[in-house]
């Protein structure tokens, strides 16, 4: 009985290693030229920045932390690998890569994109313009903008994710995984953390809406939505209309050296009267009429059509970077695509060391840095300090030189 399990849990084994795919990765070893195509939509007005290779400014590893990392301010990027062309229709679909804000970035893009064939004939034109099926990765600008993009394109449209998810905005590597499954759902995570989950259908508005208001239906003419009325049986206070709204100021006494003659007869100026109460309104009571707010009904949506496929693409052919960055430093590596959640996990087993390291580094570089300062700082303060004594002293010979003089 054992045995027999045991040899089933082989065989699943057996099978999923056999059967998983991987369509496309990429860890910026040497060769990593030979496969991507750099594109130059900007070279018009000098706006492509250069891209290279290279592990940051604190790393775990010199070598396997090398990954592709912007190198100039305020330009655009845009890159290409090619893919062996697959669908994802039937099949698990994972889009995996590392994004490195060393640079602690102000303004950029850190999204990739997945292309169809049909997109591009030839990978230097890819561009800004260029038709694509899914784009996925954080996008940080200034306080407002730090969400990460999940847009998919249906009948040639680019849906963004109704929902607003985070992304990680801090100067170490961040791990981005995009799920996306044969029964329309899809998984969002960061560093391994799902961050959301959910429906296709739901969480973009691919499809029509499934219900729609009755446009038969129309608020009645008799609708009563007011909440409160003037009550009808409050009536104005007898007298309330005879104060008058200024008396003559009680305490005004008519000057001493005032002329009636010349100055006319003396009135005592105008004061606003504290009895007055200005206009009389009724009290206002619940309208015992109100029907409430009136919701407009709704129906199906006739154009509404359920669609299964929404999660399927024919072809992805190309892995493509295209992004603006006002400060560069941006390091991607790791990429993978395959239909195995299991073999991005395995792909990114040395994340959390990755991670570590970098801390580790950038923690020591700091407090080098911080020491360095703080000996700079204390050097200065005895330069300084040293004038000051060669000032006295000089002021103590003029001193001596006066006493001779005189
Ligand atoms: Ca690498």
């Amino acid at each position: 009985m054992l045995k027999s399990f045991l040899f089933l849990v082989v065989c699943f084994l057996f099978l999923q290693a056999t059967f998983s795919k991987i369509y496309f990765q990429e860890k910026f070893d040497d060769d990593w030229e030979k496969r991507w195509v750099k594109s130059f939509p900007k070279k018009d007005e000098d706006g492509d920045g250069e891209w290279a290779v290279s592990a940051g400014k604190f790393y775990n590893d010199a070598e396997a932390d090398k990954g592709l990392q912007t190198t100039e301010d305020a330009k655009f990027y845009t890159i290409s690998a090619e893919m062996e062309d697959f669908s994802n229709r039937d099949k698990t679909l994972v889009l995996q890569f590392i994004v490195k804000h060393e640079q602690n970035i102000d303004c950029g893009g850190g999204y990739v994109k997945l292309i169809p064939a049909s997109a591009l004939d030839n990978q230097e034109d890819f561009g800004p313009n260029t038709e694509y099926n899914i784009m996925f990765g954080p996008d940080i600008c200034g306080s407002s903008t730090k969400r990460t993009h999940v847009i998919f394109t249906h009948d040639g449209t680019n849906h963004l994710i109704k929902k607003d998810v985070k992304c990680e905005t801090d100067e170490y590597s961040h791990l981005y995984r995009l799920v996306v499954n044969p029964d329309n759902t899809y998984s969002v995570s960061i560093d391994g953390e799902e961050k959301e989950s959910g429906s296709l259908e739901e969480d973009w508005d691919m499809l029509p809406p499934k219900e729609i208001e009755d446009p038969e239906a129309e608020k009645p003419a008799d609708w009563v939505d007011e909440k409160q009325i003037p009550d009808p049986e409050d009536s104005k206070p007898e007298g309330w209309d005879d104060i008058p709204a200024e008396i003559a100021d009680p305490d005004a006494e008519k000057p001493d050296d005032w002329d009636d003659e010349l100055d006319g007869e003396w009135e005592a100026p105008m004061i606003p009267n504290p009895e007055f109460k200005g206009e009389w309104k009724p009290k206002m009571i619940d309208n015992p009429e109100y029907k409430g707010e009136w919701e407009h009904p709704m129906i199906p949506n006739p154009d509404f059509k359920e669609d299964p496929d929404l999660y399927a693409y024919d072809s992805h052919k190309y892995l493509g970077i295209e992004i603006w960055q006002v400060k560069a430093g941006t390091i991607f590596d790791d990429f993978i695509v395959t239909d195995s959640v299991e073999e991005a996990d395995a792909f990114a087993k040395d994340f959390e060391s990755r991670v570590e390291g970098e801390k580790a580094m950038k923690k020591e570089q700091d407090e080098e840095l911080k020491k360095k300062q703080e000996e700079e700082r204390k050097a200065k303060e005895a330069e300084e300090e040293e004038e000051d004594e060669g000032i006295v002293e000089a002021d103590d010979e003029l001193d001596e030189e006066d006493k001779a003089e005189l």
